[in-house]
């Protein structure tokens, strides 16, 4: 297979590149066609079957993007965001990874990746200032440059309960679907979990059901999509200027260009915040954090769009007690990921529906029939796993990742992550990380943090190779004034407030620490850009 490699300097072998990229979602592909383009040398390592990332892995019922497909897709290629049609407001999982298998295709990029095969260790040789990989099929071949594409969101997390092993029930992740899909048909079947996925899937899980138990520990907010085929007109428009919308959106705190009201909710009479959330709720999706420009900045102004949802949850659930359960109350809105739903809390007026309360009564062991909570045992045919990631830090540490003098990443970030902009690694040279934490990922559009990672990155491999420059650094004074406001920005928000994932507290043991940056998008780019133009401040290169 190590033959495939296409050499665009003529100076690699077979087991020798230029770049090394592990992943091919949206990142990957990306920054594969731009390395290509430089004429490097690149082999890409995905875990998968298929490009798609995310959008590969998570086939349960449901997954649709939750950011208007017509903004939730590349911009860097003029023709490709002309010529694709998106057919709804939000594209289903399907149509996304068609999307992708079209990329890959459109760009020949298959051939430089390598799929089924897990990258398993990297270590960097300080003699040649080059990173020698592993991977799972035992081969090991060397990069000067690696590039971990390796997702925010693509380390499943499946609790550790006892009896996982010897349940007869089966189960299932919503992040490792099978690709045949599942009938439920018939069945009584259990979600655990009500973030984004579970929210997602339940509904549907419900109308398929013989019986369906929803096991929540913490309620959600949850907005509804309003969901529809694209508009033609819509489409048209967004096509005629997609360049200027692109570039708008690249300035905006969550790359994505949506109304913000410059007034704050305190400022407003409560007929006027009704009628101003009434509005936000109709549009759908999540451009109601941004009803008021302080929903959230300020707790108090945060409270007043939560008493909204909360007012909808009593208006849709009919029995007052569930309603109840379902609305969140100890954590502000938006602080653990806003959810958009298609009928969410309108399931919950199904007979064959039960809301079971696992936060007051834990869940403790999965047993032979179903599983069992501290103070009842359900019998279950299936259960389903919507129990989310351990997001930002656990694909990389899946990776035996060895910077100089053979540190290993796993130990220096043991107190939490320690990188200069989220793309570089004191004490790890020639290593970037697509989206990795302190840099704004996670808070927007994807994409466009994505795409300019992947710029960023594209431009300084080139100011490296024309001044024929082998390593680049990130100095350890840079990192920790990274670190630094990254963790000022953080401590001025409200994200602190909540045990999401953001911070870390979904996975025992892992440090409490916001794990993207708050300071947005727009700004983000322009410290990059900065640096770049600097010389690259911040780093040292030989
Ligand atoms: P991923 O798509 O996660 O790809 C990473 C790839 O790296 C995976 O395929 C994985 O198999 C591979 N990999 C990891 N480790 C290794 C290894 N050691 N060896 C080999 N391969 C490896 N974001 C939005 O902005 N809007 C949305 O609406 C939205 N919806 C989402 C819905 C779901 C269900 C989920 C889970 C996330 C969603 N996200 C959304 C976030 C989403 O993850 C990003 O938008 C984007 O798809 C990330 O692309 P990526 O290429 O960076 O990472
Ligand atoms: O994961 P989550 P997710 N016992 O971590 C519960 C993106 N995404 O896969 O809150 C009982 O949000 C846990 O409870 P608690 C998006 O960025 C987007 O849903 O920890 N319950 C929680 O309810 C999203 O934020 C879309 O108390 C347990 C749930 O499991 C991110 O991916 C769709 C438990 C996990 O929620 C992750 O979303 C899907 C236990 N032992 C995903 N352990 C879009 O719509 C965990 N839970 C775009």
């Amino acid at each position: 297979d190590l033959q495939s490699n296409r050499s665009g300097t003529g100076t690699e072998t077979a087991s020798h590149f230029d770049a090394l990229i592990v992943g091919a979602g949206f990142s990957g592909l990306y920054m594969l066609y731009r390395l290509r383009q430089l004429g490097l040398s690149v082999r890409t390592y995905e875990a998968g079957s298929e490009v798609g990332g995310t959008w590969f892995w998570n086939r349960y019922p449901g997954a649709r993007c939750d950011i208007d497909s017509m903004n939730y897709s590349y911009s860097f290629s003029h023709e490709l965001e002309q010529e694709w049609k998106w057919t709804e407001r939000y594209a289903t999982q399907p149509e996304i990874l068609r999307y992708l298998n079209h990329v890959a295709d459109r760009f020949g990029l298959r051939q430089d990746i390598q799929f089924s095969t897990r990258v398993a260790s990297a270590v960097f040789n300080e003699a040649t200032n080059r990173w020698m990989i592993q991977t799972d099929d035992g081969a090991s071949v060397s990069a000067r440059f690696l590039i971990m594409a390796t997702g925010c969101l693509s380390a499943a997390k499946v609790p550790d309960f006892q009896g996982l092993e010897t349940s007869q029930a089966r189960w299932y992740h919503t992040s490792r679907w099978p690709q045949e899909g599942v009938d439920f048909t018939g069945q009584r079947v259990g979600v655990i979990g009500t973030g984004s996925s579970g929210i997602q899937v339940i509904p549907i899980i419900a109308e398929q059901a013989d019986h369906l138990f929803v096991f929540q520990r913490t309620p959600s907010f949850s907005v509804p999509a309003r969901n529809a085929p694209i508009d033609p007109t819509y489409e048209s428009q967004m096509k005629a200027t997609y360049a200027e919308y692109r570039r708008k959106a690249r300035e905006t705190r969550a790359g994505v260009v949506m109304e913000v009201n410059p007034k704050s909710a305190l400022d407003a009479s409560p007929e006027e915040r009704e009628l101003a959330y009434k509005a936000r709720w109709e549009l759908g999706g999540t451009s109601f954090l941004t009803t008021f420009s302080d929903v959230m900045r300020s707790r108090a102004a945060n409270e007043t769009a939560a008493e909204f949802i909360r007012s909808r949850i009593r208006a849709t659930v009919r029995d007052p007690a569930i309603a109840d359960a379902l609305s969140p109350k100890d954590y502000p809105l938006g602080t653990k990921r806003i959810c958009v739903d298609t009928h969410y809390y309108e399931t919950f007026n199904r007979d064959n529906v039960t809301l079971v309360d696992v936060k007051s009564s834990p869940i403790e062991a999965l047993t032979p029939k179903g599983l069992r909570t501290r103070s009842a045992e359900y019998e279950l045919d299936s259960i389903v796993f919507a129990t989310g990631f351990d997001a930002f830090t656990g694909a990389l540490f899946n990776i035996d990742i060895r910077g100089r003098g053979n540190a290993s990443l796993k130990q220096k970030w043991a107190d939490g992550p320690r990188t200069y902009l989220g793309v570089a690694i004191a004490g790890f040279p020639n290593l970037f990380t697509i989206t990795g934490p302190g840099s704004p990922s996670v808070f927007g559009n994807a994409i466009v943090s994505i795409e300019q990672h992947v710029d960023w990155i594209t431009n300084c491999i080139t100011y490296l190779r024309e001044r024929c420059l082998e390593r680049i650094e990130a100095t350890t004074e840079a990192e920790d004034k990274w670190v630094a406001h990254v963790k000022e920005v953080a401590d001025g928000t409200l994200y602190p407030m909540a045990n999401s994932w953001y911070i870390g507290a979904n996975i025992p043991g892992k440090p409490r620490v916001l794990l993207p940056y708050a300071g947005g998008v727009g700004a983000y780019r322009k410290t990059c850009e900065a640096v770049a133009a600097q010389h690259y401040e911040g780093f040292s290169l030989t």
